[in-house]
């Protein structure tokens, strides 16, 4: 049965943030059809794609019509007649056609959701579901999940300094063990949280936005609610920090205002490195802002052997990016948003470099998305190892979580949690 592309459509639906975003839907000659729509990031690092918005005062500037424009009058044309199965091609067309390093063109937000669309098609044809397509018969891993406990940053109105503040729970013995585990946790600290007075709201990715004094007493805090949870911190359950110092400053330095401190990137790294000494903490991400790989590095050299380190705005999806900070010794796990690099192909090139220098991957949602489950797929398909996809509440978020859970009963008695092998060696053996 023939998988040649029929037709490309998309328009313009909402994401979790009530902000326009783009879906698109690709049908094949023989009927088979799939369909993705863009996420969004808050926290963004310069390097990554663009999405095209149309600005302007309707919807805050942030409507996608022209983005929706872009796919009838040209990519639909291009890719109308190419086997759905080359994806590699399809996404090279898509580069091709926008023209631009960084898919301002026709906007990361397009050709994200026609290349996933285009993926999905193509694993509908094969009436398959996407993660048994993506794995072609290679042997997969369930996720380790990496979930938002409170959330701070750019995505709570800047509450605490540090973005997210996740757990993770390694020797959970299943993904299904991890997730009840986790919602032991999400449920004290809530309950530590009403203790310590009113809460203010939830993040945009479903954690508790608490009002703390500082970094360190949202540490204190998430450390107490894992231990009241009835489980144990640094031996069940771990912290795992998104610092995003993106957001904080560069290499000139850091401001870390609740704590009403303003570090040089050799402090910020000292500060980091103690946490990680003082708490039960598996994993940092961007502890530095996106060029700052100085800082980034002094992390790595001192705790690299024991905390993952992994890049996000720092590596932005990019498999060159990947070799060079390989190179620099930087980090020892990537962080993957398909969205961030725009296209599958490239995405899965990231993600091949970082596990080819034996690094620690991590599929990750934005802190803008929808119901769209592709991470789900991605990140079990692709034998990832680690999802991130934020809380434990919400329906966007616990969409992808409940994906998984479905993933892992199809896979019946060949199922297998990732667990701490999902951590560059050395790491995954200190687990052991
Ligand atoms: C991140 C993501 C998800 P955003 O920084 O890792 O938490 O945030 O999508 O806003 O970039
Ligand atoms: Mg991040």
């Amino acid at each position: 049965m023939t998988a040649r592309i029929a037709s490309v459509i998309a328009r313009q639906v909402w994401d979790s943030r009530g902000r326009p975003t783009v879906e698109a839907e690709v049908t094949l000659d023989s009927g088979a059809s799939g369909r993705a729509i863009a996420p969004a990031g808050a926290s963004r690092g310069a390097h990554e794609a663009i999405d095209l918005r149309d600005g302007g005062a309707a919807f805050g500037g942030y409507g996608v019509s022209r983005a929706v424009s872009g796919v009838a009058a040209e990519i639909a044309p291009a890719l109308i007649g190419m086997d759905a199965r080359d994806q590699a091609l399809v996404d090279q067309t898509l580069c091709a056609l926008d023209g631009t390093a960084n898919k301002a063109r026709l906007g990361g937000n397009a050709i994200v959701a026609v290349s996933l669309a285009v993926l999905h098609a193509a694993a509908a044809q094969a009436r398959e579901p996407l993660w048994r397509y993506l794995a072609d018969g290679r042997p997969v891993r369930l996720p380790l999940p990496e979930i938002q406990i409170f959330g701070g940053g750019a995505h709570a109105g800047r509450r605490t300094d540090v973005q997210d503040f996740m757990v993770m729970c390694p020797k959970a013995g299943s993904f299904r063990r991890a997730l009840e585990i986790t919602d032991d946790v999400y449920r004290a600290a809530g309950r530590l949280m009403q203790e310590r007075g009113p809460l203010s709201g939830v993040a945009d990715e479903g954690g508790w936005w608490p009002d703390f004094q500082s970094n360190e007493d949202a540490l204190d805090v998430l450390t107490k609610a894992i231990e009241a949870s009835g489980h144990r911190a640094g031996e069940d359950v771990w912290i795992s920090l998104d610092i995003a110092a993106n957001e904080l400053g560069d290499a000139s330095g850091y401001t870390l205002a609740l704590d009403d401190r303003r570090l040089s990137g050799e402090e910020m790294a000292a500060r980091i490195i103690e946490w990680c000494g003082r708490y039960p903490i598996l994993s940092v991400e961007d502890p530095a802002g996106q060029d700052d790989w100085q800082t980034m590095g002094r992390v790595m050299a001192a705790i690299g052997n024991r905390v993952q380190v992994i890049g996000d705005d720092v590596l932005v999806t990019n498999a060159q990016r990947v070799e060079r900070a390989a190179a620099a010794g930087v980090c020892n796990a990537a962080l993957i948003k398909v969205n961030q690099v725009g296209t599958v192909s490239e995405a899965k090139a990231a993600l091949d470099a970082a596990q080819a220098h034996g690094w620690g991957t991590l599929v990750s949602a934005r802190s803008g998305e929808s119901e769209d489950v592709a991470i789900a797929h991605l990140s079990t398909g692709w034998n990832a190892g680690q999802l991130k996809v934020g809380s434990f509440t919400r329906s966007e978020r616990m969409a992808k979580w409940n994906e998984v859970l479905r993933i892992e009963e199809a896979m019946g008695s060949q199922a297998v949690y990732a667990g701490a092998s999902a951590f560059a060696a050395g790491i995954a053996e200190l687990l052991a």
